[in-house]
């Protein structure tokens, strides 16, 4: 059984499922525990910078419970040959759902719907002002990984037109590639942001990018909160520099501003996009899979790319 370090914002199901399998958890690093801590377990949202990693001597692995790694200093653990593994492909199912739901909610404003029904508003403003025709619009995909490609074939059930953004063209795809965010923007009705965070998409969607996709265009964000500069979007949202907007995902989560609670015609959602307890399962069996493997010398299903 190991001695396991939990990170920050390690889910609760993923810390009871190490439990049930007998590890010891800390919380804390203590004279007494530095030198057991063989493993540390955290979530897509944990932060394991360098100094957290080369605390502990005997460090094998850390094995995150969710797609995205972006808290992890990578270059860090590699440097101490400690190895770092996610969980892919068990959520894209979950999160590629959300980005549809979330795209037929801003087009359809189905909680503003919802708003008026309870309220009263149907019976004494009458019908509500008409929304948009999803199926058949424009849809741009800001990152075309394995969630990007599974929101790609739902939308083309939508009858969708289909561009993409991503760091190459994926030839073997039948949709668009565009090598620039704002040509990408231009071109679309709806732009789904689901790219990895980290240093490397920090704002990538910013003011000049809401600029392209203009009055008409509504903005998804299922990836990470870091990508998108927040105090841009919440300035091109009231001044109707864009149409709408639907995140699942926020820069500095749980807190979202209040600026952005107070506009209307914006869908909110609290970090949900894998959420479901068949994924959440998977994604915890996963991650104590990559665990255990390592720490037996067996072979870790799934590091991170840097690692394999
Ligand atoms: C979860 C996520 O919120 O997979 C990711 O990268 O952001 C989410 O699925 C989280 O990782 C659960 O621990």
């Amino acid at each position: 059984m190991t001695d396991v370090f939990l990170a920050p914002k390690a889910s609760p199901l993923y810390v009871n499922s190490l439990k049930e399998k007998g590890h010891t958890l800390h919380t804390e690093v203590t004279p007494d525990n530095v030198q057991k801590i063989r493993a540390i377990a955290g979530g897509g949202e944990s932060r394991v910078p360098a100094d957290v990693i080369n605390q502990f001597p005997n460090l094998e692995v850390i094995a995150i419970m969710g797609v995205g790694y972006d808290g992890v200093d990578v270059e860090a653990a590699k440097a101490r040959n400690v190895l770092v593994t996610h969980t892919p492909d068990v959520l894209n199912d979950d999160v590629a759902d959300l980005a549809i739901a979330l795209m037929l909610n801003a087009a359809r404003q189905l909680p503003q719907s919802d708003r008026y029904v309870r309220s009263g508003d149907w019976e004494t403003k009458g019908a509500m002002p008409l929304q948009r025709k999803m199926s058949g619009a424009r849809l741009g995909i800001v990152g075309m990984g394995r969630i990007g490609q599974a929101i790609a074939h739902r939308a083309a059930a939508f009858g969708m037109k289909i561009a993409y953004c991503a760091r190459t063209a994926k030839p073997q795809l039948p949709h668009t590639f565009r090598a620039s965010v704002v040509d990408l923007a231009r071109e679309s009705d709806f732009l789904v942001v689901i790219t990895p965070g980290g240093a490397g998409t920090k704002h990538m969607i910013n003011a000049e990018v809401l600029q392209a996709l203009g009055q008409k265009g509504i903005l998804v964000n299922v990836a990470r909160g870091s990508v998108v500069d927040e105090q841009a979007l919440i300035d091109a949202l009231e001044k109707g520099v864009i149409g709408g907007a639907a995140l699942d995902v926020f820069a500095d989560e749980p807190r979202v501003p209040q600026r952005l609670r107070d506009i209307p015609h914006v869908v909110l959602a609290p970090h949900v996009g894998s959420a479901t307890t068949q994924t959440r399962r998977a994604m915890v069996d996963l991650a104590v899979a990559n665990l255990e493997a390592k720490i037996s010398g067996g072979k870790p299903p799934t590091p991170v790319p840097e690692c394999r």
